[in-house]
């Protein structure tokens, strides 16, 4: 492709072609390469653990600190990764159940991730970072110039945070139906969600055409209410909602994406360990387990004794049949 451009580029120059036709033909080039840039499999770092020596800090390399399965440092990996700063952004994975204590002391007091290092500064919080890198680093913007592309933008991303909770708010709730889960119900941010997707006419993402921060923002989300309402609760979040089975699509497209998707079982595993005490995502016999353990002494001798009362009878039923 690149071989391409450049014999395309040589002819034009011989043809006298104008100043505008070189500019247009380098400007495909850098965009093709920054095509082939993304699509070489990055190899991922490994998690540094506890025993792990920081990386030299502040030494002028920016570094973008995440945990691959979080998903709020996912945002800042998909924008890194879709405007191509691969090399200029470096990426360093934390093992956060094994957390070096040099993070909290000497990058980032918060103790969470996504940060970033850049200009001997730590900075932290990843809608802000997505937008950091955006306004500080070349690569394709992240925010049309359409105005009120901008305006719905702003309307999105304050409804962000509460999207993100009708995660946590199904896992946690009591309920079997999960419209009526907790504070924002996964049903209602999925119909609002496919409401968005037509504002407008021209394209499958939120902003229309063009994969934008917004998506960013909303993807990590989209993708765990996916994998776990599916999962969880026989729940597919596709069904019903024709404008959400494409935008999916769409960003399976996207390698600036797919490259930031955690394992699927990995995922299911932790998140069942980190919710293993709610209701909705035991399985019978773990939920007579708990209920076992909360009751208190009395009750519990009063089931073992009923439980050794019936096995006696059926033992001795058993042996009259013999
Ligand atoms: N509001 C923060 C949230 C970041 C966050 O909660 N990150 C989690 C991982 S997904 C974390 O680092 N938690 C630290 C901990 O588990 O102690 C953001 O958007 O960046």
């Amino acid at each position: 492709m690149v071989l391409e451009n450049a014999k395309e580029e040589e002819t034009s120059v011989h043809s006298g072609a104008t100043k505008r036709h070189r500019k247009a033909g380098k400007k495909r080039q850098q965009k093709n390469q920054r095509k082939q840039k993304s699509s070489v499999k990055e190899v991922l770092p490994p998690p540094l653990t506890a025993t792990s020596p920081p990386p030299s800090l502040f030494d002028g390399t920016t570094r973008l600190y995440v945990s691959y399965p979080c998903p709020f440092a996912q945002r800042t990996w998909i924008a890194r990764n879709y405007k191509g700063l691969q090399e200029k952004i470096k990426l360093v994975a934390i093992d956060l159940g094994d957390r070096p204590a040099w993070y909290k002391e000497k990058v980032y007091p918060e103790n969470v991730v996504p940060s970033l290092e850049h200009k001997n500064e730590v900075k932290g919080e990843s809608l802000d970072l997505v937008k950091y890198i955006d306004n500080h680093f070349e690569g394709p913007p992240l925010l049309p110039d359409d105005l009120a592309k901008q305006t719905f933008a702003e309307e999105l991303l304050a409804y962000c945070d509460s999207f993100a909770k009708s995660l946590n708010s199904f896992l946690r709730s009591k309920g079997d139906d999960i419209s009526d889960a907790g504070m924002v119900s996964p049903v209602v941010a999925l119909d609002k969600f496919e409401e968005s997707l037509s504002r407008f006419g021209d394209g499958p993402f939120l902003l229309g055409r063009d994969f934008s921060l917004v998506d960013i923002a909303y993807v990590p989300f989209v993708e765990r209410l996916h994998l776990f309402l599916s999962d969880l609760k026989k729940y597919d979040i596709t069904k019903g909602r024709p404008k959400l089975t494409s935008y999916i699509k769409e960003l399976n497209k996207i390698e600036a994406y797919t490259a930031t998707i955690w394992d699927p079982q990995e995922s299911l595993t932790q998140i069942k360990k980190k919710f293993e005490n709610c209701p909705k995502i035991l399985g019978p016999r773990k939920k007579c387990y708990m209920f076992f353990l909360k009751i208190n002494w009395g009750s519990k001798s009063a089931i073992c004794y009923l439980a050794s009362f019936i096995c006696s009878i059926w033992m001795a039923s058993s042996r009259n049949k013999e």
